[in-house]
């Protein structure tokens, strides 16, 4: 196992625009022939974040494609001073919900709920907002957006999804986020793929200054991740995060390799992995949700990330995600920088879903 240290990088988020597609065949026997390699990164102290503090204008700038959407269909419906809220404006009010992705099941409690309150009345923009901030938010309640940590380290989290969904981004913006919170990060490498997923994870790593266990070009993924939670349990590490190759949840073959990964990640650390977060990607609306549906299933997936809120006029496809899945939303991606991450809080989202602009 080779050691090596980096320098910390600072500048733009490491870019990866090589193509991931294909399928490889997963060995039949258990990894242990690669040798994958660890650098550390010991100087690199992170940035500094506001905490708290903007983050409530970062999610309502992140959201402002979805809201501008939403908020300039619902104010049309006001074309003078109020309006009445009968079948016409009932109906009208529910075509433009549904145009976030929001999904025909959540924008007919939202719809009926305004109609229990308010049919047979004028009313204004301002009560038609608040009432529906209030029900999306009543919609989007979820136990916790917390990490489940082990209850001895390491807590492993695994990040699966389709290609390109924002997995390795978010990992480096969640392992940021985890390390300033105090916590000792190693990260693993695991899309062992394409050697432009290995180099865009390291650069993550250097930023971050954190450990990364990387292998060789198309070596077993399940062996990099297995290293991984070895390395964590050798230096005392707090958190292992392990990235995968995209895949699609109809690839059997690459389904049974994160079922691999899985079962030998065990073999390091008993309960693990202790997360197994799915990423997912605003911009793709309700095909999000097709995905997340086989996911969920075939990989044992514990949360979800929705990445690339920012770049989406569908961020109403949070409401499906949590009204169809037990899965809780964990965090979302407000943008390609370092610090473009949040947990997830259905009070803020809903607030800045439809705050005024
Ligand atoms: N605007 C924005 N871009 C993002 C976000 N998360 C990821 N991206 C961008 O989306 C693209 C794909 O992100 P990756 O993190 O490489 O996605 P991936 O799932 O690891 O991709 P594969 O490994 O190829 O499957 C990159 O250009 C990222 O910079 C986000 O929250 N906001
Ligand atoms: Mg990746």
């Amino acid at each position: 196992m080779a050691f090596w240290r980096s320098k910390k990088k600072n500048d733009s988020a490491p870019d990866d625009s090589s193509d991931s597609e294909g399928s490889r065949d997963v060995a039949a026997s258990e990894p242990a022939d690669e040798t994958p390699q660890v650098s550390k990164e010991v100087d690199g102290a992170a940035e500094s974040q506001s905490p708290g503090g903007g983050l409530f204008s970062k999610m309502r700038q992140s959201l402002q494609k979805t809201r501008r959407a939403l908020n300039t269909d619902i104010r049309d419906l006001f074309k003078s001073e109020g309006r009445l809220v009968d079948e016409d404006f009932l109906g009208e009010l529910f075509a433009r919900l549904i145009r976030t992705d929001m999904g025909t099941g959540p924008a007919e409690t939202i719809r009926d709920d305004v109609a229990k309150r308010f049919r047979g009345r004028v009313v204004h923009l301002e009560e038609i907002l608040e009432t529906i901030t209030q029900q999306t938010q009543l919609m989007l309640q979820q136990e916790s957006a917390e990490i489940q940590m082990s209850e001895s380290k390491p807590t492993v989290i695994l990040v699966v999804g389709v290609n390109g969904s924002g997995k390795t981004t978010s990992i480096g913006k969640l392992a940021n986020h985890l390390s300033k919170a105090g916590h000792k990060i190693v990260l693993g490498a695991g899309d062992t793929f394409r050697a432009a997923a290995v180099e865009q994870l390291t650069i993550w790593a250097g930023r971050i200054g954190c450990d990364i266990v990387t292998g060789k070009h198309e070596a077993d993924p399940a062996s990099v991740a297995f290293q991984t939670v070895d390395k964590a349990v050798e230096i005392g590490a707090d958190i292992a995060i392990i990235d995968t190759a995209g895949r699609l949840q109809t690839q059997t073959n690459l389904m049974q390799e994160l079922d691999k990964i899985r079962r030998v990640i065990s073999k390091k650390v008993d309960d693990a992995p202790h997360e197994v977060l799915l990423v997912l990607d605003a911009t793709a609306g309700q095909n999000a949700i097709s995905q997340a549906r086989g996911f969920s299933e075939a990989a044992g997936c514990t949360g979800i990330v929705l990445a690339k809120l920012d770049g989406s006029a569908k961020g109403g496809v949070v409401l499906p995600i949590r009204e169809q899945f037990q899965l809780p939303v964990k965090f979302v991606g407000l943008g390609e920088g370092i610090d473009d991450i949040a947990q997830f809080d259905p009070a803020m989202f809903a607030k800045a879903l439809f705050a005024q602009s």
